[in-house]
């Protein structure tokens, strides 16, 4: 097979101008495809999702998935990585740590620490969280605390729900658990519950970013349809984590 460009018949074929500015489009293409200058390349990378970008269809559409995860999650984390370049001894700790102590950063990268390193907690905490085997209801120790706080699993899904639903702008709702109580909160913009001392058990994006391709404005029923794809079993495992 000719290579269309490269061959002098092919050349022949197309005329001259049309091959050589072939081959200068291919150079500009080459060029914008190619990574924008790398950032560090740690402390944190991004990690896989657990399932295939299209198996949480239909609740939440494949290509949402690759936006969510490749762009929006691997930004948070290339900003926190290029924030903690010339911070050796914070690009020591774990992420979870070194939000707990954001005192310790220069003041000037404070808030993006903040918005970044939650940014890349929430987000891996929230792929686990998800599973294309998911929705149903909890068991065992979990359901029982759910059942003695809430009252029933349908009122617990009912405030949740409207917790995601009332969170005004970007962020998140979540049900933690705090000195062996559940609740359930909402936080602005990329804020983990750890900021409060809580330990999140499950938590829903309501950013628009997470919907808004498949959803447009119709936050409710983004929301109705996650429950099918809600991992359970992870959830109760995080409980039965805060508990010991
Ligand atoms: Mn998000």
């Amino acid at each position: 097979m000719n290579t269309p460009f490269l061959t002098r018949r092919g050349i022949f074929r197309l005329g001259l101008a049309s091959a050589v500015t072939a081959f200068f489009s291919d150079r500009l293409l080459a060029q914008t495809a190619a990574p924008s200058p790398a950032g560090p390349s740690g402390p944190y990378v991004l990690p896989p999702l657990p399932y295939p970008y299209e198996a949480l269809e239909p609740a939440i559409d494949s290509e949402t998935m690759h936006l969510h995860h490749d762009k929006h999650h691997q930004a948070y984390i290339t900003t926190a990585n290029k924030l903690l370049a010339d911070q050796p001894e914070l690009a020591k700790l774990s992420p979870e740590e070194l939000l707990l102590q954001l005192d310790k950063a220069p003041e000037s990268i404070r808030t993006g620490l903040r918005n970044n390193v939650g940014g890349h907690v929430n987000h891996s905490l929230f792929w686990l969280m998800l599973s294309p085997k998911g929705g149903g209801e909890p068991s065992g120790a979990l359901a029982a605390a759910i059942k003695n706080t809430f009252g029933s699993f349908a009122e617990f899904q009912k405030q949740f729900s409207d917790a995601a639903l009332k969170r005004f702008g970007s962020g998140w709702a979540w049900l933690v658990v705090k000195d062996g109580k559940l609740s359930i909160v909402s936080t602005p913009n990329q804020d983990p519950p750890l900021l409060d001392g809580q330990k999140a058990l499950l938590g829903l994006d309501v950013w628009e970013h997470a919907y808004y391709l498949k959803y447009q404005n119709r936050r409710p029923d983004y929301i109705a349809a996650w429950w099918n794809i809600v991992n359970w079993p992870f959830v109760e495992e995080q409980y039965a984590k805060a508990l010991a």
